[in-house]
Formats: C-alpha cells, structure tokens, sequence
C-alpha cells in the first residue's frame, strides 16, 4: 500500500451536483489560490495538484431525481477512473465538492488497489439514504449507503469493489433520519456520535475507529478517511453546505490526524463540503490546510522542527 509518505497527488472534484447550493463547485479551485500548498510545502510535503474535474452535465437543482443522478453518476465515474489509474506509488488527496463525489473516490481507490479499504467517515450525517428513502431529495446525502451497494443504479454501479460495512466507522454524527440509521445498524455499521464524542474524547474514538477500519488482523485493503467539514463545530468552520451546529472541535481532529503520520495502511484521504462564498475570514480553509497538513506530514516533522527550535544537540532522542 502507498501509506501517506508516498507522493501526494492531489484531485480537485468540482462538483455541486449532490446539494441544491452551488457553493462546492468552486471549493477545490479556491482552496488551491490560498496557501494551502505552501502550508504544505512548509510541512516537508512534496505535493502536486494532478487535475480538476468538473461535472460534463449540470442540471439545475429542481430537475428531477433521475437526471441528477445521471449527472452525479457520469462525473463519479470518471473521478474513479482518474484516481484508479494514479501511478501506484502515489498517495491521493481528493478536495471535494460536495460529499456526493465519496462515491468516486472511494471506488476509485478499492479498484486502484484490487480491494476495498476500510473507511473511517467523519461527518455531522449519515450519508445513508437512498433515493427512496431521502426527504430532501439532495444525493450528498446517499454517498455512503451507496458506496456499500444500497442506493441507486446510478451511484452503485461504478466500478471497483464496494466497500465492506463492518469495516465502516461514522464519527460526529448529530443530524439524521431515522432510515439512514437503520439501515447503517443493519449492515454493521459503527455509528459515534457527538455524545459518544463528549463523553470519550474524539482521540480516543478516532483510534478506535482506525481499529475498525483495519479490520480484523490480515485483512487488505489499508484504510481511509473522509472528512465532512461539516463535522466540525460550525462556530470554527462555517463555510459548510449545512452548517450543523455542537460539533467536533477542529484542534482535537487535527491532533487525532497526526498519529495517521505513522500509518503505512493509511491509502487516501478526502476532504469536502468546502463552501468558498461563505469562508469570509479564510478559517475553514486554514483549518482544511492543516487537516491535510496533520494527516500527510512527514512521521519526523516533529523532530526537525526540534532541531531548527533547539539546534540539533538540544533535543532528547523521541
Ligand atoms: B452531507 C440530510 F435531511 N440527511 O438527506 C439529507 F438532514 O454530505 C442531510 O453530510 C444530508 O453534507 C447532508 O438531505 C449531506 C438532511
Ligand atoms: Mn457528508
Ligand atoms: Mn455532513
Ligand atoms: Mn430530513
């Protein structure tokens, strides 16, 4: 498996097509004007952004169901197929979009590797609707059954393995519909919420979580991490398609996407949901830049910046 010390390779998924608000389409570009790379590029990470995919169909938010799910299932399709055919040595980052393009690049990344990861899903929702079961209509709430092979034609058929739900874990959950619940209870799917979050600490569930999405020992796959901005408190990181609020607080993510550092199973990581027109300080997008910062930087960054603090002699050996 690459692990996250191999190169980054960044993918923009442009795409609005899961939400009725245009906001996500511009989200990767955006991202991309501020120091985001330079952040990373402070960081020790070498990282080159591939490409932007933008949506070939774009039908206007009240078309009908079919059509939207037609459109989200051609451009899930060719972000699959763009992430699949990464050279193998190669780490990738997907800046969403809206949380709809899950279903891309996780397939995407089950067929890159010929075995689905496990996947460790923070997110205010569920994403587990399908489209018989959604209220609103919007497909950034079905990714997530989908990518376990409930949901419609459109977003099931994409190639690449599904993924296995016992090897699922949501974190930050605090809004959803009761047949999003039942049916992730139903397959195996391990749900903390924001009470579990208080209660023990996001550190703790979120090593927990990777032991669930390592699956039992010897199993393949390696694991990923999606990250909904949504998740975080929405007094922190507002510039979110639904802001949803008493969320997770951006430092103790960050900190918990540090032990990801030392993780050679660790196969892919996507952030989406970033909404530009709403960031009007640039927080959310400093806190994107350091999510991705704390998850990919180099195991021994800690220690080199030791040495430029203290002078090479100064620190004792970690
Ligand atoms: B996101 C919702 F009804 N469940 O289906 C729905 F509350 O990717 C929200 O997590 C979906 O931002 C949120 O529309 C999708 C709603
Ligand atoms: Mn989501
Ligand atoms: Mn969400
Ligand atoms: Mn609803």
């Amino acid at each position: 498996p690459p692990g996250p010390h191999a190169r980054l390779r960044i993918i923009g998924a442009a795409s609005a097509l899961g939400t009725p608000l245009p906001g996500t389409a511009a989200g990767p570009e955006a991202l991309r004007a501020t120091p985001f790379l330079q952040r990373l590029a402070e960081a020790g990470i070498a990282a080159e952004w591939v490409e932007t995919l933008k949506p070939r169909l774009v039908p206007p938010p009240s078309a009908p169901m079919g059509e939207r799910l037609a459109a989200n299932g051609e451009f899930m399709g060719r972000l699959a197929d763009r992430i699949a055919a990464l050279e193998p040595d190669t780490f990738p980052l997907v800046i969403g979009g809206d949380h709809a393009i899950a279903v891309g690049t996780w397939r995407g990344i089950a067929r890159r590797q010929g075995h689905a990861p496990g996947l460790v899903w923070v997110d205010a929702h569920l994403d587990s609707h399908t489209e018989t079961s959604t209220h609103s209509g919007n497909i950034h709430g079905m990714p997530l059954a989908s990518l376990i092979g409930e949901g419609p034609p459109a977003l099931v058929d994409v190639p690449g393995p599904l993924l296995d739900p016992a090897r699922i874990c949501i974190i930050g959950a605090r809004d959803w519909e009761s047949e999003e619940y039942d049916r992730l209870i139903r397959l195996g799917v391990r749900i903390f919420d924001m009470a579990d979050v208080r209660r023990r600490g996001f550190g703790a569930l979120f090593a927990e979580a990777l032991r669930i999405a390592r699956g039992k020992p010897g199993e393949e796959g390696g694991f990923g991490v999606s990250i909904d901005l949504d998740a975080l408190d929405p007094l922190a990181v507002p510039a979110v398609t639904c802001p949803t609020a008493d969320g997770i607080a951006p430092q103790a993510l960050a900190d918990a996407l540090l032990t990801l550092r030392s993780c050679g199973d660790f196969v892919g990581l996507e952030i989406v949901e970033y909404s530009p027109q709403l960031d009007t300080d640039g927080s959310s997008a400093r806190w994107t830049a350091e999510f991705a910062t704390a998850a990919l930087g180099p195991a021994t960054y800690w220690l080199r910046a030791k040495e430029r603090n203290f002078g090479a002699r100064n620190y004792a050996p970690l």
